[in-house]
């Protein structure tokens, strides 16, 4: 059995190094895939569930998760498609993304996708708003793997991950907002919630999520800020650990994923908050969404010198 089966695209990712020039570092990307690897380093048993192309990037990613641990009985391999693949770019603002993904074999998943079983023997099935947004049955196969979810017992994990060039935000916002309310744990950030309610302040924000109709535990992330965790009676905040970033693509994964591995190893809400937090940051330290993701013993370490 696993703590934590997630459902999404993952992208063959060409990171650039170097401001301004054309050197690409290639690694691995994808959001459920990144969260869910970031899981397995913190010692969850994970599981995925997926299409790729049945090419060399594809391969790649079977390689990948067999050497993190990660079970790869769900994962599907598609003759007629392609494995998708995304850019990285650095500048002044931060990382910017460009895709090549249009037609990617995980864009074709349907619902067969979920006859493995999988979801039915986890803790947790992990979905974002990127697995929604790819393609109307990709979005279709989301809701389908909630529903087996919720008849197997099974915790439904939401991280909001809205990328507008996926999805118009009005699409975006009617659907997060039903696949909120369907969600035990749900895990927004300022930014995207900012995208969806125009405004950019948490406790108006966290008003939005609870009158929206969610019940579950939401977990909002406030970048340098820190975090929220609204737990339907209480708000608590949580401080962010400082770091020099070299490139945040994933941090927001390795917070989901290892989140939910220190609350299947018990922690309360605050304590498996605050380790995110820390392994978060430590994902920024190098550059691409994988390679970075920190092993528990570096969590811990890092955890125990600022005294937690
Ligand atoms: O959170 C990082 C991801 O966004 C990145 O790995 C690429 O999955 C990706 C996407 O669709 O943007």
């Amino acid at each position: 059995d696993f703590d934590i089966v997630a459902l999404g695209e993952p992208l063959v990712e060409l990171n650039q190094t170097h401001k301004g020039q054309q050197q690409y570092l290639q690694g691995f990307g994808g959001d459920t895939s990144n969260a869910v690897i970031a899981a397995a380093r913190q010692g969850a048993r994970c599981a995925y569930l997926t299409r790729v192309g049945n090419d060399a990037f594809g391969a790649q990613f079977l390689d990948l998760w067999k050497t993190e641990g990660v079970d790869t009985s769900g994962v599907q391999s598609d003759d007629d498609a392609h494995t998708g693949l995304y850019f990285v770019q650095h500048g002044p603002d931060g990382h910017a993304f460009s895709y090549l993904r249009r037609g990617s074999a995980a864009s074709l998943m349907t619902p067969a996708l979920l006859q493995s079983g999988l979801i039915e023997r986890s803790h947790f099935l992990h979905v974002s708003g990127i697995s929604l947004a790819i393609s109307t049955n990709a979005c279709d196969t989301v809701f389908a793997a909630i529903e087996r979810a919720h008849a197997a017992q099974t915790q439904v994990s939401l991280d909001s991950n809205l990328r507008l060039r996926l999805w118009p935000v009005d699409r975006a916002r009617a659907i997060l907002r039903e696949t909120m309310r369907q969600a035990d744990l749900f895990l927004p950030s300022m930014d995207d919630m900012q995208h969806l309610t125009g405004n950019n302040d948490p406790e108006r924000t966290l008003d939005w999520i609870r009158d929206g109709g969610a019940t579950g535990v939401v977990v909002l992330k406030l970048g340098k800020d820190g975090s929220i965790i609204d737990d339907g009676k209480t708000r608590t905040p949580v401080a962010a650990l400082r770091v020099d970033a070299v490139d945040a693509t994933g941090a927001g994964d390795c917070f989901a994923g290892s989140l939910l591995a220190r609350r299947c190893q018990g922690d309360n809400w605050e304590d498996a908050v605050r380790y995110a937090n820390a392994a978060a940051a430590l994902s920024t330290l190098g550059y691409g969404a994988v390679d970075p993701l920190p092993r528990a013993e570096q969590v811990w370490e890092r955890l125990k010198s600022l005294g937690g």
